[in-house]
């Protein structure tokens, strides 16, 4: 106890843990001010998860000394959770770049911008002569504002003329668009949040909000009148809060969904009316359906079948059902396929376009959908397609450039950047605002392919386990250093504000395109008149115009009068001031036909089986404490101190069989690598046979252990399954 108060204390400016944490103490950040209250107050949006809080911070002295929750933000009404509440620890953060460094006899040195960006110039332009535009390829991420990611894209697929240019989002949200884009022809979740107040009923699917979108969480415990369902192998948190959960067994999603259509439709409780007028294949899916009684739902999922039948029911039955899924869902090679059928199960009951009433994607990083829509990855901006002839001729129109100028194909996507590396065909990468050492599936074959490349160039605001193999590192300034918009996922604009200036010598990323841009020599031809991210803005609004995700209305000053904007926000019909809350509210949606396409899906099982050596599968993800790789929450001492550690949950039977008590440790492997040393929790969160670690730790690394297997049409990672052991007594590796 005495060491945690220790620890709190530290958030005034002390020593933490050995490490200087520097806050109020460093010279080198101007004047020291040993003060939390601030002298002012900047209205900002949160830059972790995609709820998208608004939020105030303060600041004293040009630095940011706390946080609190914005009571006029439409999305949390003035609450923040833990990581929130102390976001503004991560600016003054010891880990923080304050110059950009280049690598020289083996070492990262500092250098300056000059040295840095010409260098950087210089190889990715020899590489692009030796071995083509194919050689050079940029992963990027969610966590940059619209406005970066836009000028991003043209620099990159328009300027640079790379042919290869990804992000994260690909390991999180992009079997959600390519789910919806099957069933509804187009990417954009149709719902709200206040869908969640307004639904009888609440179906989470592989959605643990009570960790990972904890102000989500007061909205479904303030709906009394709903009911909800949780499906999650765990008992989370949120399925403890949950009127029933369903604890089913890794990757029978399928089968259960398909089980719940076929009873709703042998009750003869579909939505009539909406089937006739508004799907396509129904006959074909309550054919598929037949299949799946409540006997084979009961043994492949490992749930009583009456269980099954009551949440059916409940669906069924509801007026106004909500269904949203996150990870438990996309990180599967049916990831794509089991959004589809998400979406034909609320087609068919006839929840769509009303309120209350949504297949619900709800995203990760704060600006995933931000980048979905402005960006050139997996569509041109604007959800635009890279083969529509009339797409193609409007976005050249709009930006004054031959048609030849837009790419013809999308290009690699993540996973086949990462195996262009191993075979050769890339030799230079730009890595902006993500941390694959720790994120990626597979590390060791990972770091392979990065010692491979010819150039590795890393663009973070902190150093992290990947800028630590880069040839150069660009330091970035973060959130709370600049200026811009996030999109949360159910499509709110909100205004991100820069409360100081990058330490040190550490530029936004903003700047450091336009940088790149100027020495590419593609500055005046793609930015100019561009002086800061409003320009971008400005831009976007146009390019956006009379498509689904249309900015064109929204204004950074409708944005402060609203509290933010939902799109789509057209100049040129009625919407209300805070935008537009659902999509589809007619029941036509943007397939060829106009009608929702139902999805028939066979589920397979997971590839890598729990067996003889590897008698485990293995599920990881998150804590509420911690953000993805903690290059941000491991350097705030509060959040640290709460979660300083990995762990491993492992059910009381499962220890009890391999000897293991509460405090040991263990080595957990599977066929790709192992972890040493990881405490374990003896817990029936867990099912015999199954355990979890979350995936934020570098020094036990889950993503050693995880398979490289992924979705074949969104290419998501399948990071929810894989066979692992479990060894005791092991020491060192
Ligand atoms: N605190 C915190 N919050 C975050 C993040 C963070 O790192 N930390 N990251 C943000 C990001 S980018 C994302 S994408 C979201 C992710 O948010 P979530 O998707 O909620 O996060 P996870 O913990 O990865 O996975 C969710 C659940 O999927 C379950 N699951 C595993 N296998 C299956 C299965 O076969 N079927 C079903 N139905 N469920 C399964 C897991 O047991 C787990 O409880 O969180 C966002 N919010
Ligand atoms: N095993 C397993 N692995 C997973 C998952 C899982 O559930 N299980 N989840 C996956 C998912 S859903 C996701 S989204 C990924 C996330 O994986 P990553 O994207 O690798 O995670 P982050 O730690 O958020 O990395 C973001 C990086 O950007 C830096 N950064 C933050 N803000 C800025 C900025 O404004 N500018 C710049 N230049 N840099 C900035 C941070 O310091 C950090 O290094 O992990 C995936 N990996
Ligand atoms: S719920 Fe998400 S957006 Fe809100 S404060 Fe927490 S991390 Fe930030
Ligand atoms: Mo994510």
């Amino acid at each position: 106890m005495r060491k945690l108060l220790a620890r709190i204390g530290d958030m005034v400016g002390t020593d933490h843990g050995g490490k200087r944490y520097t806050y109020g103490n460093d010279p080198k950040f101007g004047p020291v001010s040993t003060s939390r209250l601030p002298s002012h107050w900047v209205r900002t949006t949160c830059g972790y998860c995609s709820v998208g809080c608004g939020m105030l911070l303060g600041v004293r002295d040009g630095r940011a000394v706390a946080a609190k929750g914005d009571p006029d933000h439409p999305v949390n009404r003035g609450r923040l959770c833990p990581k929130g509440l102390s976001e503004h620890h991560t600016l003054a953060a010891p880990g923080r770049l304050t110059d950009p460094l280049v690598r020289r006899n083996g070492r990262l040195v500092a250098t300056g911008w000059d040295d840095a960006l010409g260098e950087m110039v210089t190889r990715f332009g020899r590489l692009i002569e030796e071995h083509g535009p194919e050689s050079v390829a940029v992963i990027s991420t969610g966590q940059l504002v619209t406005e970066e990611f836009y000028a991003l894209g043209k620099l990159v697929r328009l300027g640079m003329r790379l042919a290869h240019f990804d992000g994260n989002t690909t390991l999180c949200m992009s079997s959600a668009v390519s789910g919806y884009k099957q069933a509804f022809g187009s990417d954009g979740p149709p719902g709200s949040y206040a869908d969640l107040d307004q639904a009888d009923c609440i179906v989470l699917i592989g959605a643990n909000v009570a960790d990972n979108h904890p102000l989500l969480t007061p909205r479904l415990l303030e709906n009394r009148a709903a009911t909800s369902i949780v499906i999650d192998p765990r008992v989370t948190k949120t399925a403890m809060v949950a009127d029933q959960h369903l604890a089913i067994r890794p990757r029978t999603d399928i089968t259960l969904l398909n089980g719940i259509i076929k009873l709703v439709i042998d009750w003869d409780m579909i939505d009539h009316g909406f089937v006739a007028e508004h799907t396509e294949g129904y006959a074909e899916l309550a054919d598929h359906v037949q299949q799946f009684d409540l006997d084979r739902v009961e043994r492949e999922c490992g749930i009583p079948a009456s269980a099954v039948a009551k949440a059916a029911r409940t669906i069924a039955e509801a007026k106004r059902c909500t269904v949203a899924w996150t990870m438990g869902v996309n990180h599967s090679v049916q990831g794509t396929e089991t959004v589809a059928l998400v979406c034909a199960l609320s087609a068919i009951t006839g929840n769509l376009g009303r309120p209350g009433s949504s297949p619900f994607s709800i995203t990760g990083q704060c600006n995933a959908m931000g980048t979905r829509e402005a960006g050139f990855t997996a569509s041109m901006p604007g959800y635009r397609s890279y083969e529509n002839a009339h797409d193609r001729a409007e976005l050249a129109q709009l930006w004054n450039v031959t048609e030849d100028r837009l790419p013809l194909v999308r290009g690699r996507a993540y996973p086949d950047i990462i195996n262009g590396i191993i075979d050769g065909r890339i030799r230079g990468l730009w890595v902006i605002a993500t941390n694959p050492v720790v994120s990626f599936p597979n590390r060791d074959l990972l770091e392979f392919a990065l010692a491979k490349l010819d150039t590795l160039v890393v663009q973070d605001g902190f150093s992290t386990p990947t800028s630590d193999l880069a040839d150069i590192v660009l330091a970035a300034g973060i959130w709370g250093e600049k200026e811009g918009t996030f999109t949360n996922s159910e499509r709110r604009v909100s205004r991100v504000r820069a409360a100081c200036r990058p330490p040190g010598n550490a530029r936004t990323d903003f700047d450091i395109f336009m940088d790149v841009a100027r020495r590419w020599g593609v500055h005046d031809d793609l930015f100019a008149g561009w002086a800061t991210p409003a320009d971008a803005f400005e831009e976007w609004r146009r390019v956006s115009h009379g498509r689904l995700c249309d900015y064109s209305g929204i204004t950074y000053e409708r944005i402060d009068a609203s509290g933010g904007v939902q799109w789509p926000c057209p100049t040129d019909e009625p919407v209300p001031l805070g935008g537009t809350p659902r999509l589809y509210t007619d029941g036509v949606v943007p397939t060829p036909s106009g009608r929702v396409r139902l999805a028939c899906v066979t589920p397979k099982p997971f590839s890598e089986q729990p067996n003889r050596r590897y008698p485990f599968t293995l599920n990881t993800g998150r804590t509420v404490e911690h953000w993805h790789t903690r290059t941000k929450t491991g350097e705030v001492p509060i959040l640290d101190s709460l979660s300083p550690q990995a762990w491993i949950e492992v059910h009381p039977d499962d220890a009890n069989q391999l000897g293991i008590r509460v405090g040991d440790t263990v080595r957990v492997s599977s066929e790709r690598g192992a972890i040493d040393g990881i405490g374990v929790r003896i817990t029936s969160i867990v099912r015999r046979g199954e355990v979890f670690v979350p995936f934020h730790f570098d020094e036990m690394c889950a993503n050693r252990l995880t398979l490289n297997e992924f979705d074949p049409v969104s290419r998501e990672p399948n990071y929810k399954q894989c066979a692992v052991r479990i060894d005791t007594g092991a020491k060192g590796r």
